[in-house]
């Protein structure tokens, strides 16, 4: 029998490298994961020497600096340097060690702001960026850049993978630094333990935005590790869209919060609408299998065992 494929996947922690992690996994396949505390990935020679050491088969680039719109319009400098950083130590250092195959995860918010909907994978860098992540746009767009430089110079089978907004466990429950439904959820159960009658959602409550279970997301990724070898990125939706105030509506019929919504418009929206053309992967195979009320239902969930986990005392031994 063939040896199992082995896959690093960079930032194996997080919600989607976790994901990912799972999905191999349970087909069988080895994975690969360094902590943070062994390689930082933003250190170019301990990335470089980490991977000619290790030699993986193949690579899921699930490492980022990631964070919803309030962390992205705050912390541009982080977002634009970790990023960009990670990304030229990683894909430069794949090359250096030989590894021929590799998927880059970027995200839906590489499109210009006014871009035509749904937005189809050539629409990138025909118009400006939405200004709240310009800086983590930019950097996810030259990772795509990055994949096809090597692959145009040295014919690296590298790719690139574009998710829409994205949900599911190991999500950041964060309020400041959070996405929208991981703080949604936090914010309607803690208005419903404390009896509190009404629960902020930031902005106008009209934003449209696609969410993808992590889950499915994964799914779709190791079916572009197996399936897809082109110089262009593809997209990797849902297929449908929510205005936020909907989003709201829904995660408060999921946790049980009866009081009322209240929009603080001193908050940014951020882009008006972003729904993405997946049309590319889906004809080659792939479809997401999780709705939104399932998805929801999962990541409230995730949240409680997380509560429960940080609250349950630490056991002493006895004697
Ligand atoms: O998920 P989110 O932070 O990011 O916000 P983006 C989506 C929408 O939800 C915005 C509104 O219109 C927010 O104003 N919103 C309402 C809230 N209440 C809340 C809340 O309590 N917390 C948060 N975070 N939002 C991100 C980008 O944009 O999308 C990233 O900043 C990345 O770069 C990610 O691309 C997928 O969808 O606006």
């Amino acid at each position: 029998m063939a040896d199992a494929r082995r896959v690093w996947v960079a930032g194996h922690k997080g919600m989607v490298g976790s994901a990912v992690t799972r999905c191999l996994e349970a087909q069988g396949e080895s994975v690969l994961k360094v902590d943070r505390s062994v390689v930082d990935l933003r250190n170019q020679i301990a990335v470089e020497v980490w991977l000619k050491q290790n030699r993986p088969d193949a690579i899921v680039f699930a490492a980022a600096k990631v964070g919803g719109i309030y962390a992205n319009d705050t912390y541009p400098a982080d977002f634009i340097y970790d990023n960009l950083a990670i990304e030229t130590n990683i894909i430069h250092s794949a090359h250096a060690a030989g590894v021929n195959r590799l998927v880059f995860l970027g995200s839906s918010c590489i499109y210009p702001k006014f871009a035509p909907q749904p937005i189809t994978e050539d629409a990138l860098l025909t118009g400006p960026l939405e200004p709240t992540n310009e800086w983590y746009a930019i950097a996810k767009i030259a990772g795509i850049k990055l994949c096809q430089a090597y692959r145009k110079q040295y014919g690296r089978s590298y790719i690139s993978v574009m998710p829409c907004n994205l949900y599911g466990p190991n999500d950041n429950f964060d309020l400041q630094t959070s996405h929208v439904l991981p703080a949604l959820i936090r914010k309607f159960h803690e208005a419903r333990e404390a009896g509190r009658d009404e629960v902020v959602v930031w902005g106008t409550g009209t934003p449209l935005r696609e969410f993808l279970h992590v889950d499915d997301l994964a799914r779709g990724v190791v079916f572009c590790l197996d399936n897809y070898d082109g110089y262009e990125h593809i997209n990797c939706g849902a297929g449908s869209e929510v205005t936020i105030r909907e989003l709201a509506e829904t995660v408060q019929r999921v946790v049980g919060f009866s009081g009322r919504l209240v929009f603080d418009t001193t908050k940014p929206d951020g882009t008006p609408r972003k729904l993405m053309d997946s049309s590319r992967l889906r004809d080659l195979g792939w479809t997401p299998q999780i709705s939104l009320d399932e998805g929801i239902a999962d990541a409230y969930r995730c949240f409680l065992a997380k509560e429960n986990a940080e609250r349950a005392p630490v056991l002493e031994p006895v004697g």
